[in-house]
């Protein structure tokens, strides 16, 4: 098939759901031409089959806030009449799905019937898509989406809540690449983060609000308090990171507390730790902790959204209501002290995130581009 893929191409969330699931339908065979507004983070440009189109929007002086939506609508045009595409993969609903539905429309007046599949990730719909300023625009393009999907049933839900939906939604969970994500033997980088064997813990968010981080800090303190020895790695950056460092410098936390900004080689650091926290207000799925299960990383988080959709709560990590940082604690300790239990749970997490693999994934997906051609 040939595919076309519209996502942001930031770090985390979507962007990255959407930049690999492209990845890897063009080593399958398919040509995936990727439309955004700058090559996606994790983007291999020079892979066979997977092509670039950046959107070009002119600025004009009348205009405080360029149009992106009406550019990425005039973009997928183009690329679909010139670079003939079947179909287009829209991930986050706003603007994408209302883009291509602009598109859609002006391509069948020139007798084109452009198929649309719409991904929705989660603050498209819990959060930003819920807002009254987006929700008849998110409502109507949800609706006009040929097939559409969630990345859980947690988030299925929630779409059928918040918007008046008449559409049929479909849920493919988020997967798992195991030739990059596995554990793999880090020890002498483990010794000079933990140079007395200390328990290492770990997040990895882009530190919004919906994050939590605070909580994270305080399930550390917490941990200190009880007696044991550990260290916490903050992996990513975002508007809440200033407040986050003054927090752990207030708790005289500084010196087991590391903050390393973004990071491109997550899979490194999930190999020398030993739990990873997720206090998440909000998380549709929780990719960051699959990533960590598939490097035998339990999980202790936040039972928000999808989150027990993959976290096993017992089994693969433990999960506690939102804000219950002693809950939080009390759990990560108990692993912790006991090295036969978190063993098991660290078998038990490789062999949950195992049943996200992309290659079982991915064929969902191609079902569903199949189910999107064969609509009247
Ligand atoms: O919250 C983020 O990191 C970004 C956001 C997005 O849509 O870009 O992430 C959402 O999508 C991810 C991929 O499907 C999910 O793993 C995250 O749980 C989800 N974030 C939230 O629901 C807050």
């Amino acid at each position: 098939m040939n595919i076309g893929i519209v996502c942001y191409p930031t770090y985390g969330g979507s962007g990255v759901v959407a930049t690999e699931l492209g990845m890897a339908l063009a080593k399958k065979g398919h040509k995936v031409h990727f439309i955004t507004y700058a090559a996606p983070a994790r983007l291999d440009i020079f892979q066979p089959n997977v092509y670039y189109h950046e959107v070009s929007f002119q600025n004009y002086t009348l205009f405080e806030y360029p149009p992106y939506e009406t550019a990425l609508a005039s973009n997928i045009v183009d690329v679909v009449k010139y670079q003939k595409l079947d179909i287009v993969h829209v991930h986050y609903a706003i603007p994408h799905a209302s883009a291509a539905y602009i598109a859609k429309q002006i391509l069948k007046e020139e007798g084109i019937d452009l198929k649309v599949v719409t991904t929705l990730h989660g603050t498209d719909i819990t959060l930003v898509g819920k807002l009254p300023a987006y929700t008849p625009v998110v409502a109507f393009s949800i609706n006009k989406s040929d097939v559409v999907t969630t990345v859980s049933e947690s988030l299925k839900k929630d779409t059928f809540e918040n918007f008046n939906i008449t559409n049929e939604i479909e849920v493919i969970p988020n997967f798992i690449d195991f030739t990059r994500f596995t554990k793999e033997d880090k020890d002498h980088f483990k010794k000079a983060i933990a140079p007395n064997g200390e328990k290492i813990l770990i997040h990895v968010s882009n530190f919004r609000k919906v994050k939590r981080v605070a909580d994270v800090v305080c399930t550390f303190e917490k941990i200190i308090e009880g007696g044991l020895k550990a260290k916490l790695l903050l992996v990513g950056d975002g508007p809440e990171r200033v407040n986050i460092e003054q927090m752990s410098r207030d708790c005289s936390l500084c010196d087991n507390v590391t903050f390393l900004g973004k990071q491109e080689k997550i899979e490194e650091l999930l190999a020398v730790a030993d739990i990873f926290l997720m206090p998440s207000e909000s998380e549709s799925f929780g990719l960051a902790a699959l990533e960590a299960m598939a490097c035998e990383v339990p999980v202790i988080s936040s039972n928000a959204g999808g989150i027990p959709e993959i976290n096993i709560h017992g089994e693969t990590g433990f999960l506690s209501n939102i804000g219950d940082v002693e809950d939080m604690a009390k759990n990560a300790i108990l692993l912790l002290k006991d090295e036969e239990k978190l063993a098991k749970f660290k078998e038990n997490a490789l062999k949950q995130a195992k049943k996200f693999k992309i290659d079982a994934i991915l064929p969902i997906y191609e079902n569903s581009y199949k189910k999107a051609l064969a609509k009247k």
